[in-house]
């Protein structure tokens, strides 16, 4: 046997140091956009998320109405795949059909509206609706309405001053006939807004409805689907069905694919690799995982992974470790996964993300995991705790849990996850069943962990995560020394929640 002496650490047993922030490091610039698959040196990844978040392909996580939870914030879910191809692919095609905007063509309702029916309109839906009009003036034509709370405002020029709104409206913000239609659907997209940009026959923008407040043509709205962005979504896939399965989610709309193993140094997710570049080339993006070390890491990254997960038997739910004595602390698992990706790029130029999975407990193991070079999490506890997630709310003793339950449970029975090429079965269990405490919904949650997150980046002196990675010091932490991390030595008059 191979000893490795240094024992296995988790993020628990880590603390970053602060460095050196100036007055430009403000959380409110701190960009979280991280890369999702591979790209050669200087270059750009084909996809990426605007934040570091992936949900865990798990039954009691990952359906549709979480990835469109997920992917309105910027991250992205991995459909989970114990469940038949069609039902996945149905999920799939769910989210790939819900409209962050629409297009239509055909709508002279709102041009002819007076700031009059404008004000109404605000007043019946409490939106904070800013008018463009095409003099600038409350008596003029109007051209446009802007939802101010949702709305960036540097990305459109002011061309109109309208004095009378600036008093009424929280933000002025204008639309302009200039702006071309990719323009306004790329803000769209951008801003994740639920409107319809209306045009006129050359492609200009006319004007912007939020589409809840519309009562838009149905007749025009099957002109508009595939003329729109759309949600980015992934889908967790085994090495047995994979043959059937990329194929029906692919047309199902599928962006990306992720081979769902608890141990993935094995010739299995080589022939799925193999399988993914034979038939699609490049064109089909796939991650693979879990490993846990430098050799686990540099076997799928030749074998054609997308991206490479790490990870074994730290997943809240886990009994991995207990069951049959394999795993890695997964800080120490980050750790050297990350260095072995870096050597790979030195010695080739692409890059492949890494993806720290399992085991976030605290908001600040984010922030440690992407110090330690992680490019992107993926939480299964975290997000489980949300509205969003599959599961029943359920009260007991006075409080509400949430359902969570592993995919090597007898529950989810996802024997293909822990299949070893015999029987198609699971011989023994190495997940538990549990409730975990209902934290709400995912949008309030994300925005709170992120905020931390950008908080603790600027006390690092860091704007972007890759800056993070190349300039973090991080300290390993003393038994005692984590004592000393909470509140101790004093009485604390309530006991609550910390948020
Ligand atoms: P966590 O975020 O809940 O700590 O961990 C989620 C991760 O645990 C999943 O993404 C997956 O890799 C792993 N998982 C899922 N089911 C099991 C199991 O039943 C498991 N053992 O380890």
């Amino acid at each position: 046997a191979t000893y490795i002496t240094e024992p296995s650490y988790t993020f628990g047993e880590y603390l970053l140091l602060p460095g050196y922030s100036s007055k430009e490091c403000i959380p409110k610039r701190v960009d979280l956009q991280t890369p999702l698959v591979k790209f050669m040196r200087g270059e750009k990844p084909a996809i990426s998320l605007n934040i570091p978040m992936t949900s865990a392909i798990m039954q009691a996580v990952s359906d549709d109405r979480m990835a469109i939870a997920l992917a309105k914030e910027g991250g992205m879910s991995f459909i989970y795949g114990s469940q038949s191809i069609e039902n996945q692919a149905q999920m799939i095609a769910s989210v790939k059909a819900y409209r962050a905007g629409f297009v239509i063509s055909d709508s002279n309702i709102i041009q002819d509206a007076t700031i009059e029916d404008l004000l109404k309109l605000k007043e019946r839906t409490g939106h904070s609706t800013v008018a463009v009009t095409s003099d600038g003036t409350a008596n003029g034509r109007l051209l446009g309405l802007v939802t101010s709370k949702d709305y960036r405002m540097s990305r459109l020029p002011l061309t109109m001053q309208i004095k009378d709104f600036m008093t009424k409206f929280e933000n002025l913000i204008c639309a302009q006939q200039e702006v071309t239609l990719k323009e306004a659907n790329d803000i769209i997209w951008e801003n994740k807004l639920n409107c319809l940009p209306i045009i006129d026959n050359n492609q200009r923008l006319i004007s912007m409805v939020f589409r809840k407040d519309y009562n838009f043509h149905k007749k025009n709205e099957n002109e508009l689907i595939d003329r729109s962005k759309r949600f980015m979504v992934g889908a967790g896939i085994n090495t047995r069905d994979y043959a059937e399965r990329i194929p029906a989610l692919i047309k199902a709309g599928a962006d990306i694919f992720c081979i769902d193993s608890s141990e993935g140094y094995s010739e299995w997710q080589k022939i799925v690799l193999e399988y993914v570049r034979k038939n699609y080339g490049d064109k089909v993006k796939i991650g693979a995982g879990n490993v846990v070390d430098g050799d686990g890491f540099r076997f799928l990254a030749q074998a054609g992974a997308d991206f490479v997960k790490v990870g074994i038997g730290g997943g809240a739910i886990c009994i991995t470790r207990e069951q049959k004595g394999i795993g890695r602390g997964q800080a120490t698992a980050v750790i050297e996964v990350v260095k072995a990706r870096d050597a790979y790029f030195y010695e080739t130029g692409i890059y492949i993300p890494i993806c720290s999975d399992g085991g976030i407990v605290h908001d600040y193991h984010m922030t440690l995991a992407l110090a330690m070079g992680a490019d992107f999490l993926m939480l299964g506890r975290y997000f489980a705790r949300f509205d969003e997630s599959p599961t029943n709310k359920i009260n007991i003793n006075g409080n509400y849990m949430k359902e969570y339950w592993g995919e090597g449970s007898a529950r989810a029975k996802n024997w293909q996850r822990y299949d070893l090429g015999e029987d198609e079965k699971m011989s023994f269990e190495e997940g538990v069943d549990s409730f975990v405490p209902y934290a709400g919904k995912l949008k309030d949650n994300v925005a709170l962990s992120l905020s931390k997150v950008r908080s603790t980046m600027c006390n690092c002196g860091c704007l972007t995560i890759s800056a993070l990675q190349k300039n973090a010091k991080i300290t390993r932490v003393s038994a005692t020394s984590i004592i000393e991390g909470s509140a101790h030595d004093v009485l604390l008059r309530e006991s609550r929640n910390r948020r």
